[in-house]
C-alpha cells in the first residue's frame, strides 16, 4: 500500500497509521475464507518523506492486528541500502507471519532487476534461513512464491527463466548446508567454520545437479538455449499477434 507523504508535515503519522490499519481490518474482514491478507512494505515511492507502511515491524504489526489470515510479504527490493533481509525473514517465520516473497534483485533500491544479478550471496543467505524456517517452523504457513522484476531491455520470458535458475540455484545451496553441523559450531562459538560451512555450500557449483533434476522431470537441460533453439518467442507470436505499444491491441 503506497499511502504516505511527500514533505514533513504534510501527514500525521499517527492518523495515517491508523486510517491504514482501520481499512485493512475491513479489508480482512470481506476475506473469503481460504484468502489469505499479504501485507507489503517499501520504504518510499510513490511519495518520497513517509511511507504508512514503510518496514516489515509496520506490516508485522498490521498484520497481528488484522488476524491469523493476514501476513508480512518480503519484496526483496523495498529495504534500505544494506539491509539484512535474511534476518527479517527469519524473525518473521520465528513468529509464524512471513506470507511470501516478490523476488528480484537491488543495487540501489526498488531497481527490480533480475533475481540473482546482482547479489546472489545475500539470496543464497535468505534461502539459507528458509530452509531453516520451513524446517523449524511449523507455525509459519505455505508461502506464496511470486517474482516482481520488470524488464524493457530483455525478452521478459528469458527474464523469467534466468530468475528461476537463480532461485533454484540458491534454494539446492542453501540445501547442501548441514543444520547440524552449523549449529554445532555455533555452539561451539567456531565462528571461522561457520562461515567456512556456509561458504563451502555457496561455492558448490550445483547447476549439474539442477541439469539432472529438470532432466528427471521431464525438462530441458538448458532452458534458455532450449527457449531460443525453439525459436518459442517468434512462434507464440505467430500464434497470439505482436503487442502494439503505439494502439494497445
Ligand atoms: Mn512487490
Amino acid at each position: 500500500m503506497a499511502d504516505g507523504s511527500s514533505f514533513p508535515g504534510q501527514n500525521n503519522f499517527q492518523t495515517a497509521l491508523s486510517h491504514t490499519e482501520d481499512s485493512l481490518k475491513k479489508i480482512y474482514q470481506g476475506l473469503p475464507d481460504d484468502w489469505k491478507l499479504l501485507i507489503e512494505y517499501k520504504p518510499y515511492e510513490p511519495n518520497f518523506y513517509s511511507t504508512v507502511i514503510q518496514d516489515w515491524g509496520t506490516s508485522f504489526m498490521l498484520a497481528n492486528a488484522c488476524g491469523e489470515k493476514a501476513y508480512s510479504l518480503v519484496d526483496l527490493g523495498h529495504h534500505l541500502p544494506n539491509s539484512n533481509i535474511e534476518q527479517i525473514v527469519s524473525v518473521l517465520m520465528l513468529k509464524g507471519k512471513l506470507g511470501g516473497f516478490h523476488f528480484n534483485d537491488s543495487k540501489y533500491g526498488d531497481d527490480d532487476v533480475t533475481v540473482g544479478s546482482i547479489k546472489p550471496y545475500a539470496l543464497f543467505l535468505i534461502f539459507n534461513e528458509l530452509v531453516y524456517g520451513m524446517q523449524n517452523n511449523p507455525q509459519n504457513p505455505d508461502l506464496a512464491w511470486m517474482i516482481d522484476a520488470s524488464h524493457n531491455i530483455k525478452d521478459p520470458l528469458e527474464d523469467l527463466i534466468q530468475s528461476l535458475e537463480a532461485i533454484q540455484e540458491a534454494y539446492a545451496k542453501a540445501l547442501l548446508i548441514d543444520q547440524t553441523e552449523l549449529k554445532n559450531a555455533q555452539l561451539n562459538n567456531d565462528v571461522v567454520k561457520c562461515q567456512e560451512i556456509l561458504q563451502d555450500a555457496f561455492r558448490t557449483d550445483v547447476r549439474p545437479l539442477l541439469e539432472s533434476a529438470r532432466l528427471a522431470s521431464g525438462g530441458a537441460l538448458s532452458p534458455i538455449q532450449s527457449y531460443r533453439k525453439l525459436n518459442v518467442r517468434n512462434e507464440l507470436i505467430k500464434e497470439r499477434g505482436k503487442h502494439n505499444v503505439a494502439t494497445g491491441l
